[in-house]
Protein backbone atom coordinates (compact mmCIF):
# COMPACT_ATOMS: atom_id res chain seq x y z
CA UNK A 1 0.00 0.00 0.00
CA UNK A 2 1.53 3.69 -0.85
CA UNK A 3 2.12 6.19 1.89
CA UNK A 4 0.31 9.32 1.73
CA UNK A 5 0.10 12.49 3.50
CA UNK A 6 -3.07 14.82 3.11
CA UNK A 7 -1.77 16.31 -0.19
CA UNK A 8 -1.81 12.78 -2.09
CA UNK A 9 -5.19 11.70 -0.19
CA UNK A 10 -6.78 14.94 -1.80
CA UNK A 11 -5.28 14.06 -5.35
CA UNK A 12 -6.18 10.27 -4.70
CA UNK A 13 -9.67 11.22 -4.40
CA UNK A 14 -9.92 14.02 -7.03
CA UNK A 15 -8.59 11.19 -9.56
CA UNK A 16 -11.45 8.82 -8.23
CA UNK A 17 -14.04 12.11 -8.73
CA UNK A 18 -14.75 11.88 -5.13
CA UNK A 19 -13.74 15.39 -4.43
CA UNK A 20 -15.16 19.22 -5.51
CA UNK A 21 -13.28 22.31 -5.08
CA UNK A 22 -15.39 25.03 -3.98
CA UNK A 23 -14.05 28.14 -5.19
CA UNK A 24 -16.33 30.61 -4.34
CA UNK A 25 -16.25 32.43 -0.97
CA UNK A 26 -18.16 30.41 1.44
CA UNK A 27 -18.63 32.01 5.52
CA UNK A 28 -17.48 29.81 7.86
CA UNK A 29 -20.32 30.81 9.94
CA UNK A 30 -22.93 28.66 9.25
CA UNK A 31 -22.62 28.37 6.03
CA UNK A 32 -19.98 25.75 5.53
CA UNK A 33 -21.57 23.72 8.10
CA UNK A 34 -24.72 23.50 6.40
CA UNK A 35 -23.14 22.99 2.89
CA UNK A 36 -21.49 20.15 4.51
CA UNK A 37 -24.41 18.58 6.33
CA UNK A 38 -26.43 18.16 2.83
CA UNK A 39 -23.81 17.00 0.65
CA UNK A 40 -22.85 14.22 3.75
CA UNK A 41 -26.70 13.33 3.95
CA UNK A 42 -26.97 13.02 0.31
CA UNK A 43 -23.39 11.15 0.11
CA UNK A 44 -21.97 13.27 -1.85
CA UNK A 45 -18.03 14.27 -2.52
CA UNK A 46 -15.26 15.18 0.02
CA UNK A 47 -15.27 18.87 -0.22
CA UNK A 48 -11.79 21.39 -0.71
CA UNK A 49 -13.00 24.81 0.11
CA UNK A 50 -10.35 27.04 -0.97
CA UNK A 51 -12.32 30.64 -0.26
CA UNK A 52 -13.08 31.00 2.80
CA UNK A 53 -14.47 35.13 3.96
CA UNK A 54 -12.15 36.79 6.13
CA UNK A 55 -9.56 33.68 5.60
CA UNK A 56 -8.39 35.04 2.03
CA UNK A 57 -4.68 36.13 3.18
CA UNK A 58 -4.48 34.21 6.31
CA UNK A 59 -1.45 31.84 6.74
CA UNK A 60 -4.30 29.16 6.08
CA UNK A 61 -6.88 30.29 3.54
CA UNK A 62 -8.43 25.99 2.81
CA UNK A 63 -9.80 23.57 4.43
CA UNK A 64 -10.59 20.07 3.59
CA UNK A 65 -13.78 17.79 4.90
CA UNK A 66 -15.72 15.03 4.36
CA UNK A 67 -13.30 12.83 3.26
CA UNK A 68 -14.29 9.64 4.90
CA UNK A 69 -17.88 10.40 4.95
CA UNK A 70 -18.70 7.58 2.58
CA UNK A 71 -18.19 3.44 2.43
CA UNK A 72 -16.43 4.15 -1.19
CA UNK A 73 -13.93 6.68 0.53
CA UNK A 74 -13.18 4.75 3.41
CA UNK A 75 -12.20 2.13 1.02
CA UNK A 76 -9.34 4.43 -1.06
CA UNK A 77 -8.50 5.63 2.21
CA UNK A 78 -7.42 1.63 2.87
CA UNK A 79 -5.66 2.22 -0.19
CA UNK A 80 -8.07 -0.45 -1.35
CA UNK A 81 -10.87 -0.72 -4.69
CA UNK A 82 -14.17 1.38 -3.88
CA UNK A 83 -16.17 -1.57 -3.80
CA UNK A 84 -14.29 -3.38 -1.12
CA UNK A 85 -16.46 -4.71 1.70
CA UNK A 86 -16.36 -3.03 4.96
CA UNK A 87 -15.88 -6.93 6.39
CA UNK A 88 -12.40 -6.73 4.33
CA UNK A 89 -11.64 -3.43 5.88
CA UNK A 90 -12.45 -4.22 9.54
CA UNK A 91 -10.06 -7.12 8.87
CA UNK A 92 -7.07 -5.09 7.91
CA UNK A 93 -8.05 -2.93 10.79
CA UNK A 94 -8.14 -5.66 13.13
CA UNK A 95 -4.87 -7.45 12.34
CA UNK A 96 -3.35 -3.74 12.13
CA UNK A 97 -4.37 -3.52 15.95
CA UNK A 98 -2.79 -6.93 16.66
CA UNK A 99 0.48 -6.77 14.53
CA UNK A 100 1.23 -3.02 14.66
CA UNK A 101 4.36 -1.53 12.88
CA UNK A 102 6.56 0.99 15.22
CA UNK A 103 6.94 4.75 13.49
CA UNK A 104 10.91 6.01 12.95
CA UNK A 105 11.89 9.07 13.88
CA UNK A 106 12.59 11.40 11.42
CA UNK A 107 14.69 14.52 11.74
CA UNK A 108 12.66 17.16 9.91
CA UNK A 109 9.83 17.33 7.13
CA UNK A 110 7.36 19.34 5.63
CA UNK A 111 5.76 20.51 8.84
CA UNK A 112 8.43 22.22 10.04
CA UNK A 113 8.39 24.53 6.71
CA UNK A 114 7.01 26.91 9.24
CA UNK A 115 7.50 27.32 12.93
CA UNK A 116 4.95 30.04 15.08
CA UNK A 117 6.29 30.93 18.42
CA UNK A 118 3.66 31.97 20.77
CA UNK A 119 3.85 35.73 19.79
CA UNK A 120 2.95 34.68 16.35
CA UNK A 121 -0.25 33.08 17.31
CA UNK A 122 -4.09 33.69 16.96
CA UNK A 123 -5.91 30.50 16.17
CA UNK A 124 -8.59 32.31 15.03
CA UNK A 125 -6.71 33.17 12.17
CA UNK A 126 -7.15 29.47 10.94
CA UNK A 127 -10.43 28.55 8.69
CA UNK A 128 -12.44 27.03 11.45
CA UNK A 129 -16.44 26.57 10.34
CA UNK A 130 -18.70 26.95 12.98
CA UNK A 131 -19.95 24.11 12.56
CA UNK A 132 -24.11 24.08 13.92
CA UNK A 133 -26.01 27.13 14.37
CA UNK A 134 -25.91 26.63 19.12
CA UNK A 135 -22.08 25.66 19.05
CA UNK A 136 -20.55 27.48 21.93
CA UNK A 137 -17.43 28.57 19.55
CA UNK A 138 -15.24 27.59 16.70
CA UNK A 139 -14.73 23.42 16.90
CA UNK A 140 -11.26 23.33 15.94
CA UNK A 141 -10.48 20.43 16.96
CA UNK A 142 -12.99 17.56 15.10
CA UNK A 143 -10.95 15.46 12.54
CA UNK A 144 -7.69 15.51 14.48
CA UNK A 145 -5.40 13.25 15.73
CA UNK A 146 -4.38 14.33 19.70
CA UNK A 147 -0.84 12.88 20.22
CA UNK A 148 0.00 12.52 24.22
CA UNK A 149 2.84 9.84 25.76
CA UNK A 150 2.28 7.81 28.99
CA UNK A 151 4.84 9.08 31.38
CA UNK A 152 5.24 5.63 32.97
CA UNK A 153 5.62 3.29 29.78
CA UNK A 154 6.76 6.01 26.62
CA UNK A 155 3.62 4.50 24.89
CA UNK A 156 2.38 7.53 22.18
CA UNK A 157 -1.38 7.64 22.30
CA UNK A 158 -3.41 9.48 19.66
CA UNK A 159 -6.86 10.15 19.85
CA UNK A 160 -9.74 12.34 18.26
CA UNK A 161 -10.88 14.82 20.85
CA UNK A 162 -13.42 17.66 20.16
CA UNK A 163 -11.77 21.19 20.98
CA UNK A 164 -13.25 24.72 20.66
CA UNK A 165 -11.29 27.90 20.22
CA UNK A 166 -11.49 29.28 23.71
CA UNK A 167 -9.19 32.10 22.94
CA UNK A 168 -5.91 33.34 20.75
CA UNK A 169 -3.80 30.73 22.25
CA UNK A 170 -6.45 28.46 24.19
CA UNK A 171 -8.44 25.36 22.94
CA UNK A 172 -10.96 24.28 25.56
CA UNK A 173 -11.45 19.94 25.40
CA UNK A 174 -13.63 17.76 26.62
CA UNK A 175 -11.08 15.29 28.28
CA UNK A 176 -12.11 12.37 29.96
CA UNK A 177 -10.01 10.37 31.93
CA UNK A 178 -11.58 6.93 30.72
CA UNK A 179 -9.75 8.20 26.87
CA UNK A 180 -6.08 7.59 26.25
CA UNK A 181 -4.64 10.51 27.09
CA UNK A 182 -7.35 11.39 30.15
CA UNK A 183 -5.51 8.37 31.86
CA UNK A 184 -2.02 10.43 31.10
CA UNK A 185 -3.34 13.23 31.82
CA UNK A 186 -4.30 12.24 35.89
CA UNK A 187 -0.72 10.46 35.76
CA UNK A 188 0.78 14.29 34.87
CA UNK A 189 -1.09 15.81 37.37
CA UNK A 190 -0.21 13.58 40.56
CA UNK A 191 3.50 14.61 39.42
CA UNK A 192 2.25 17.93 39.35
CA UNK A 193 3.24 18.24 35.81
CA UNK A 194 1.31 19.88 32.65
CA UNK A 195 0.69 17.41 30.08
CA UNK A 196 2.48 18.34 26.59
CA UNK A 197 0.37 18.07 23.67
CA UNK A 198 -0.20 18.08 20.26
CA UNK A 199 -3.18 18.34 17.56
CA UNK A 200 -2.15 17.54 14.03
CA UNK A 201 -4.30 18.27 11.10
CA UNK A 202 -4.29 16.93 7.97
CA UNK A 203 -1.88 13.82 6.76
CA UNK A 204 -2.71 10.38 6.21
CA UNK A 205 -6.59 9.81 6.82
CA UNK A 206 -5.55 6.15 7.99
CA UNK A 207 -4.19 8.36 11.38
CA UNK A 208 -7.88 9.80 11.49
CA UNK A 209 -9.29 6.55 11.11
CA UNK A 210 -7.24 4.98 14.11
CA UNK A 211 -6.90 7.79 16.04
CA UNK A 212 -10.96 8.07 16.49
CA UNK A 213 -11.21 4.32 16.56
CA UNK A 214 -11.13 1.77 19.38
CA UNK A 215 -7.59 0.96 20.01
CA UNK A 216 -6.49 -1.22 22.92
CA UNK A 217 -5.28 1.43 25.31
CA UNK A 218 -2.14 -0.21 25.42
CA UNK A 219 -1.51 -0.03 21.64
CA UNK A 220 0.03 3.06 20.05
CA UNK A 221 -2.65 4.65 17.16
CA UNK A 222 0.97 5.19 15.25
CA UNK A 223 1.60 1.33 15.44
CA UNK A 224 -1.61 0.55 13.98
CA UNK A 225 -1.13 3.19 11.14
CA UNK A 226 1.99 1.56 10.46
CA UNK A 227 0.58 -1.79 10.04
CA UNK A 228 -2.26 -0.35 7.69
CA UNK A 229 0.19 1.09 5.21
CA UNK A 230 2.75 -1.39 4.95
CA UNK A 231 5.50 1.18 6.03
CA UNK A 232 6.35 2.95 9.48
CA UNK A 233 4.83 6.20 10.04
CA UNK A 234 7.82 8.90 9.67
CA UNK A 235 7.58 10.91 12.82
CA UNK A 236 9.86 14.43 13.51
CA UNK A 237 9.90 15.43 17.33
CA UNK A 238 7.86 18.34 18.25
CA UNK A 239 9.78 21.81 19.12
CA UNK A 240 8.03 22.37 22.58
CA UNK A 241 8.07 18.78 23.88
CA UNK A 242 9.46 15.04 23.58
CA UNK A 243 6.39 14.30 20.87
CA UNK A 244 6.59 13.10 17.86
CA UNK A 245 4.06 14.37 15.30
CA UNK A 246 4.07 13.12 11.25
CA UNK A 247 6.76 14.85 9.22
CA UNK A 248 4.34 15.42 6.56
CA UNK A 249 1.68 16.60 8.45
CA UNK A 250 -0.51 19.99 7.29
CA UNK A 251 -0.76 21.78 10.25
CA UNK A 252 0.42 21.02 14.33
CA UNK A 253 -0.30 23.10 17.05
CA UNK A 254 1.65 22.50 20.24
CA UNK A 255 0.67 23.25 23.97
CA UNK A 256 0.33 22.16 27.57
CA UNK A 257 -2.71 20.93 29.65
CA UNK A 258 -2.31 22.45 33.02
CA UNK A 259 -4.53 20.13 35.83
CA UNK A 260 -5.83 23.54 37.89
CA UNK A 261 -9.51 24.14 37.78
CA UNK A 262 -8.02 27.76 37.60
CA UNK A 263 -6.78 27.53 34.31
CA UNK A 264 -9.99 25.59 32.58
CA UNK A 265 -12.50 27.58 30.61
CA UNK A 266 -15.76 26.91 28.62
CA UNK A 267 -16.34 24.10 26.65
CA UNK A 268 -19.63 23.62 24.77
CA UNK A 269 -21.98 23.49 23.72
CA UNK A 270 -20.65 21.08 20.56
CA UNK A 271 -23.04 19.52 17.60
CA UNK A 272 -22.50 15.84 18.76
CA UNK A 273 -22.84 12.41 17.20
CA UNK A 274 -26.12 11.91 18.57
CA UNK A 275 -27.67 14.56 17.03
CA UNK A 276 -27.73 16.73 20.30
CA UNK A 277 -26.08 19.16 21.73
CA UNK A 278 -23.18 18.61 24.61
CA UNK A 279 -23.17 20.59 27.27
CA UNK A 280 -20.91 23.39 28.35
CA UNK A 281 -19.19 22.74 31.22
CA UNK A 282 -15.72 24.42 31.86
CA UNK A 283 -12.88 22.24 30.58
CA UNK A 284 -9.12 21.95 30.85
CA UNK A 285 -7.39 23.96 28.03
CA UNK A 286 -4.14 23.42 25.75
CA UNK A 287 -2.68 25.90 26.56
CA UNK A 288 -0.99 26.93 22.58
CA UNK A 289 3.29 27.09 22.49
CA UNK A 290 4.16 26.89 19.26
CA UNK A 291 2.12 25.85 16.15
CA UNK A 292 4.26 24.46 12.48
CA UNK A 293 3.09 24.17 9.82
CA UNK A 294 3.47 23.63 5.72
CA UNK A 295 3.79 26.21 3.24
CA UNK A 296 -0.09 26.98 2.28
CA UNK A 297 -1.50 23.96 4.82
CA UNK A 298 -4.90 22.94 4.46
CA UNK A 299 -6.85 22.52 7.94
CA UNK A 300 -8.83 19.57 8.19
CA UNK A 301 -12.12 19.84 10.01
CA UNK A 302 -15.42 17.63 10.11
CA UNK A 303 -19.29 17.91 10.43
CA UNK A 304 -20.02 15.87 13.94
CA UNK A 305 -23.50 16.30 14.61
CA UNK A 306 -25.36 13.64 12.69
CA UNK A 307 -29.11 13.85 11.63
CA UNK A 308 -30.84 10.23 12.90
CA UNK A 309 -30.39 8.27 9.97
CA UNK A 310 -27.74 10.09 8.33
CA UNK A 311 -24.15 9.32 8.10
CA UNK A 312 -20.87 11.50 8.64
CA UNK A 313 -17.37 10.90 8.75
CA UNK A 314 -16.93 9.31 12.34
CA UNK A 315 -20.15 6.86 11.35
CA UNK A 316 -18.53 5.65 8.22
CA UNK A 317 -15.45 5.02 9.70
CA UNK A 318 -17.31 3.00 12.55
CA UNK A 319 -18.69 0.80 10.46
CA UNK A 320 -15.19 -0.78 9.80
CA UNK A 321 -13.22 -0.01 12.67
CA UNK A 322 -16.01 -1.00 15.25
CA UNK A 323 -16.64 -3.58 14.12
CA UNK A 324 -13.15 -4.52 14.04
CA UNK A 325 -13.15 -3.43 17.88
CA UNK A 326 -16.18 -5.97 18.37
CA UNK A 327 -14.64 -8.76 16.77
CA UNK A 328 -11.78 -7.80 18.63
CA UNK A 329 -13.19 -7.38 22.29
CA UNK A 330 -15.19 -10.80 22.22
CA UNK A 331 -12.22 -12.89 20.45
CA UNK A 332 -10.28 -11.40 23.29
CA UNK A 333 -12.79 -13.02 25.95
CA UNK A 334 -13.06 -15.73 24.55
CA UNK A 335 -16.82 -15.52 23.29
CA UNK A 336 -17.10 -18.42 21.00
CA UNK A 337 -19.54 -18.72 17.66
CA UNK A 338 -19.22 -14.85 16.88
CA UNK A 339 -19.86 -14.69 13.42
CA UNK A 340 -19.79 -11.05 11.94
CA UNK A 341 -21.16 -7.32 14.11
CA UNK A 342 -22.68 -4.36 12.50
CA UNK A 343 -22.53 -1.04 14.80
CA UNK A 344 -24.57 1.90 14.56
CA UNK A 345 -26.85 3.53 16.93
CA UNK A 346 -27.61 0.17 17.59
CA UNK A 347 -24.86 -2.87 17.49
CA UNK A 348 -25.89 -6.39 15.97
CA UNK A 349 -23.80 -9.47 16.98
CA UNK A 350 -24.69 -12.07 14.91
CA UNK A 351 -23.46 -15.90 16.52
CA UNK A 352 -24.03 -19.49 15.71
CA UNK A 353 -25.51 -20.18 19.02
CA UNK A 354 -24.44 -23.74 20.51
CA UNK A 355 -24.66 -23.11 24.79
CA UNK A 356 -26.67 -21.26 26.96
CA UNK A 357 -26.22 -17.71 27.56
CA UNK A 358 -23.79 -16.82 24.42
CA UNK A 359 -26.18 -13.63 23.81
CA UNK A 360 -25.63 -12.43 27.10
CA UNK A 361 -21.96 -13.09 27.59
CA UNK A 362 -21.38 -11.46 23.95
CA UNK A 363 -23.08 -7.86 26.02
CA UNK A 364 -21.50 -8.85 29.31
CA UNK A 365 -17.55 -8.91 27.08
CA UNK A 366 -18.31 -5.77 25.20
CA UNK A 367 -19.75 -3.53 28.00
CA UNK A 368 -16.71 -4.71 30.21
CA UNK A 369 -14.10 -3.99 27.75
CA UNK A 370 -12.68 -0.35 27.94
CA UNK A 371 -13.49 0.54 24.59
CA UNK A 372 -17.31 0.50 25.75
CA UNK A 373 -16.88 4.02 27.09
CA UNK A 374 -19.13 5.92 24.24
CA UNK A 375 -19.70 3.01 22.29
CA UNK A 376 -22.61 -0.56 22.49
CA UNK A 377 -25.12 1.39 24.68
CA UNK A 378 -27.69 -0.67 22.39
CA UNK A 379 -26.71 -4.60 21.82
CA UNK A 380 -28.99 -6.72 19.91
CA UNK A 381 -27.48 -10.49 19.11
CA UNK A 382 -29.41 -12.74 16.57
CA UNK A 383 -28.93 -16.29 14.95
CA UNK A 384 -26.75 -16.79 12.19
CA UNK A 385 -29.71 -17.10 9.69
CA UNK A 386 -30.13 -13.48 10.24
CA UNK A 387 -29.24 -11.12 7.91
CA UNK A 388 -27.40 -8.06 9.62
CA UNK A 389 -27.30 -5.91 6.65
CA UNK A 390 -31.00 -6.19 6.47
CA UNK A 391 -32.94 -4.12 8.20
CA UNK A 392 -36.71 -6.20 7.53
CA UNK A 393 -34.57 -9.53 9.46
CA UNK A 394 -33.29 -7.62 11.76
CA UNK A 395 -37.24 -6.30 12.59
CA UNK A 396 -38.30 -9.64 12.01
CA UNK A 397 -36.05 -11.32 14.78
CA UNK A 398 -36.73 -8.26 17.37
CA UNK A 399 -40.46 -9.67 16.73
CA UNK A 400 -40.49 -13.19 16.17
CA UNK A 401 -37.43 -13.91 18.58
CA UNK A 402 -37.92 -11.75 21.49
CA UNK A 403 -39.99 -12.62 24.19
CA UNK A 404 -40.45 -8.47 25.72
CA UNK A 405 -41.25 -10.18 29.05
CA UNK A 406 -38.68 -12.39 29.49
CA UNK A 407 -34.51 -12.70 29.66
CA UNK A 408 -34.77 -11.50 26.46
CA UNK A 409 -34.54 -7.92 27.31
CA UNK A 410 -31.57 -7.11 30.25
CA UNK A 411 -30.88 -3.69 31.43
CA UNK A 412 -27.36 -3.04 32.90
CA UNK A 413 -28.26 0.20 34.77
CA UNK A 414 -25.69 2.51 35.96
CA UNK A 415 -22.58 1.95 33.88
CA UNK A 416 -19.81 3.63 32.86
CA UNK A 417 -20.45 5.60 29.80
CA UNK A 418 -20.22 8.80 27.92
CA UNK A 419 -21.49 12.05 29.17
CA UNK A 420 -23.20 13.24 25.53
CA UNK A 421 -26.38 10.56 26.15
CA UNK A 422 -29.49 12.92 26.43
CA UNK A 423 -31.70 10.16 27.98
CA UNK A 424 -29.89 10.75 31.42
CA UNK A 425 -30.33 13.62 33.78
CA UNK A 426 -27.04 15.49 33.66
CA UNK A 427 -26.45 14.98 36.92
CA UNK A 428 -25.97 11.66 36.19
CA UNK A 429 -23.18 11.85 33.11
CA UNK A 430 -21.24 14.70 34.98
CA UNK A 431 -17.73 13.20 34.66
CA UNK A 432 -16.26 15.74 36.98
CA UNK A 433 -17.60 13.96 39.63
CA UNK A 434 -18.16 10.11 38.21
CA UNK A 435 -14.98 9.89 36.52
CA UNK A 436 -17.49 9.38 33.97
CA UNK A 437 -21.15 9.15 32.30
CA UNK A 438 -23.86 7.08 33.58
CA UNK A 439 -25.21 4.80 31.63
CA UNK A 440 -28.07 2.34 31.23
CA UNK A 441 -27.54 -0.20 28.71
CA UNK A 442 -29.60 -2.87 27.13
CA UNK A 443 -28.95 -5.92 25.58
CA UNK A 444 -32.00 -7.46 23.32
CA UNK A 445 -31.21 -10.87 22.98
CA UNK A 446 -32.83 -12.01 19.68
CA UNK A 447 -31.31 -15.55 19.65
CA UNK A 448 -33.65 -18.17 19.54
CA UNK A 449 -33.70 -19.96 23.73
CA UNK A 450 -31.82 -23.14 23.70
CA UNK A 451 -33.63 -23.79 26.62
CA UNK A 452 -36.49 -24.81 24.39
CA UNK A 453 -35.00 -26.31 21.89
CA UNK A 454 -35.52 -30.37 21.04
CA UNK A 455 -31.88 -31.97 21.04
CA UNK A 456 -31.34 -34.61 18.50
CA UNK A 457 -29.67 -38.19 19.10
CA UNK A 458 -26.01 -36.23 19.31
CA UNK A 459 -27.70 -33.73 21.67
CA UNK A 460 -27.60 -30.61 19.36
CA UNK A 461 -30.12 -28.48 19.69
CA UNK A 462 -33.19 -29.00 16.80
CA UNK A 463 -35.32 -25.67 16.33
CA UNK A 464 -39.14 -25.71 15.22
CA UNK A 465 -39.20 -25.77 11.20
CA UNK A 466 -39.56 -22.48 9.74
CA UNK A 467 -42.00 -22.86 6.83
CA UNK A 468 -40.22 -20.24 4.75
CA UNK A 469 -37.39 -22.90 4.55
CA UNK A 470 -38.57 -25.56 1.06
CA UNK A 471 -37.95 -29.22 1.32
CA UNK A 472 -34.91 -30.19 -0.23
CA UNK A 473 -36.67 -31.98 -3.17
CA UNK A 474 -38.91 -28.78 -4.21
CA UNK A 475 -36.11 -27.05 -3.92
CA UNK A 476 -33.70 -29.40 -6.00
CA UNK A 477 -36.98 -29.55 -8.50
CA UNK A 478 -37.60 -25.81 -8.68
CA UNK A 479 -33.59 -25.26 -9.62
CA UNK A 480 -33.13 -28.12 -11.76
CA UNK A 481 -36.56 -26.50 -14.02
CA UNK A 482 -36.19 -22.82 -13.43
CA UNK A 483 -35.49 -21.94 -17.08
CA UNK A 484 -38.23 -24.10 -18.59
CA UNK A 485 -40.52 -21.79 -16.29
CA UNK A 486 -39.45 -18.88 -18.47
CA UNK A 487 -39.36 -16.46 -15.41
CA UNK A 488 -36.83 -13.39 -15.48
CA UNK A 489 -36.12 -12.21 -11.91
CA UNK A 490 -34.36 -9.13 -11.23
CA UNK A 491 -31.13 -8.59 -10.21
CA UNK A 492 -30.13 -7.93 -6.86
CA UNK A 493 -28.72 -4.71 -5.86
CA UNK A 494 -25.22 -5.69 -4.15
CA UNK A 495 -25.16 -5.50 -0.44
CA UNK A 496 -21.43 -4.49 1.35
CA UNK A 497 -20.98 -7.00 3.71
C1 LIG B 1 -14.22 13.49 15.36
C2 LIG B 1 -14.25 12.77 16.69
C3 LIG B 1 -14.35 13.50 17.88
C4 LIG B 1 -14.32 12.86 19.09
N1 LIG B 1 -14.34 13.59 20.26
C5 LIG B 1 -14.15 12.97 21.44
C6 LIG B 1 -14.00 13.72 22.65
O1 LIG B 1 -14.09 14.94 22.65
N2 LIG B 1 -13.76 13.07 23.81
C7 LIG B 1 -13.65 11.71 23.84
O2 LIG B 1 -13.39 11.16 24.93
N3 LIG B 1 -13.80 10.97 22.73
C8 LIG B 1 -14.03 11.56 21.53
N4 LIG B 1 -14.16 10.82 20.38
C9 LIG B 1 -14.11 9.38 20.49
C10 LIG B 1 -12.69 8.88 20.60
O3 LIG B 1 -11.89 9.36 19.55
C11 LIG B 1 -12.69 7.37 20.56
O4 LIG B 1 -13.33 6.91 21.72
C12 LIG B 1 -11.29 6.77 20.49
O5 LIG B 1 -11.41 5.38 20.64
C13 LIG B 1 -10.41 7.31 21.57
O6 LIG B 1 -9.14 6.68 21.51
P1 LIG B 1 -8.35 6.43 22.88
O7 LIG B 1 -8.79 5.08 23.37
O8 LIG B 1 -6.91 6.48 22.49
O9 LIG B 1 -8.75 7.51 23.81
C14 LIG B 1 -14.23 11.46 19.14
C15 LIG B 1 -14.16 10.73 17.95
C16 LIG B 1 -14.16 11.36 16.74
C17 LIG B 1 -14.04 10.54 15.47
MN1 LIG C 1 -5.55 4.90 22.28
Amino acid sequence: MSCIDQRAWIARLEEAGELARVKVPVDWQGEIGALSRRVLNAQGPALLFERIVGHENSWCRRLFTGALGTAARMALAFGREKSASRRELAELFRRAMRAGIAPVQVAGGPVKENIRGADRIDLNELPVPLWHPGDGGRYINTMCAVVTRDPDSGLLNVGAYRGMIAGPRQISVLLLIGAGWGGHFVKYAERGQEMPVAVVYGWDPLLEVSAGSQVPHDVSEYDVVGALRGEPAALAKCETSDLLVPAGAEIVVEGFISADPKSFAMEGPFGEYSGYYGEPRPRPVIRVECVTHRNDPVYRGSLEGVAPGAMNEDAAIYTVTTKAAILDVLERAGVRGVLDARPGPVTIVQIHQTYNGQAKQVAAALWASASAEHFWKVVMVVDDDIDIYNDRALHWALCYRVNPASEDLVVMPGTRGGVLDQTIALARRDDTVLGTGSWNRLLIDATRDLRQAKRDRFGRPTWPPMSTEPDSQAAARVEERWQEYGIVLPRRQGKRA
